[in-house]
């Protein structure tokens, strides 16, 4: 069953309520989403766009997780990256976006060595918000071209998340990066 649409505001404030245990496992956060899925509208402050990559819009962050909004052209993508020890859930209030998720046989990220296997893909939609598993945590995620539409997503992190390590698997490489805002719009 579909729930109401509410504005994002109402899941910050629920966000709010949990205690850090909630944040420590996939359980808690993955059925939010569905239960509060975000009116489009409500996300209006957050949205920015950048022909060149897709952006990272903070709407919330305290000491157990951020939120952000990030806002996708037709055909942008993501890197193929970790989410380190630290929870993802991502849903998508506008679009349909594919994840890929990789299976590490390998890394040594001290000498930016690795080598992936391509795991398998799940649709990232309003119907279908998703969860990263934290025992294959590398993926990427595609806004594909041919669905020709801007998607938003909004990305919960379990404690803020301002690096991770971006793979190339083609070139068997590694390497850790830092990850920025293009607006802070949010509380913080
Ligand atoms: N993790 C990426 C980021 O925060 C977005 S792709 O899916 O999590 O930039
Ligand atoms: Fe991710």
């Amino acid at each position: 069953m579909r729930s109401v649409r509410v504005p994002v505001d109402t899941l910050v404030e629920k966000l709010r309520t949990h205690p850090a245990s909630a944040f420590e496992k996939t359980e808690a956060i993955r059925t939010l989403p569905l239960e509060m899925p975000v009116e489009e509208a409500s996300l209006a402050p957050y949205l920015t766009w950048n022909r060149q990559h897709y952006t990272r819009n903070l709407i919330d962050k305290s000491d157990l997780y951020e939120l952000l909004a990030i806002c996708w052209e037709a055909g942008q993508s993501s890197s193929i990256h970790n989410h380190r020890d630290q929870m993802c859930w991502m849903a998508a209030p506008t679009g349909r976006l594919v994840v890929e998720n990789f299976c590490v046989q390998f890394q040594d990220i001290a000498a930016g060595k690795c080598r992936l296997e391509a795991s398998n893909t799940v649709d990232l939609t309003p119907e279908n918000p998703c969860a990263v598993d934290p025992r294959e945590p590398v993926h990427w995620v595609v806004n594909p071209r041919a669905a020709n539409q801007r998607a938003v997503t909004l990305h919960f992190y379990s404690r803020p998340f301002d690096t991770c390590v971006v793979y190339s698997p083609e070139q068997g490489a590694c390497g850790d990066i830092r990850l920025h805002y293009n607006t802070c719009t949010g509380n913080q």
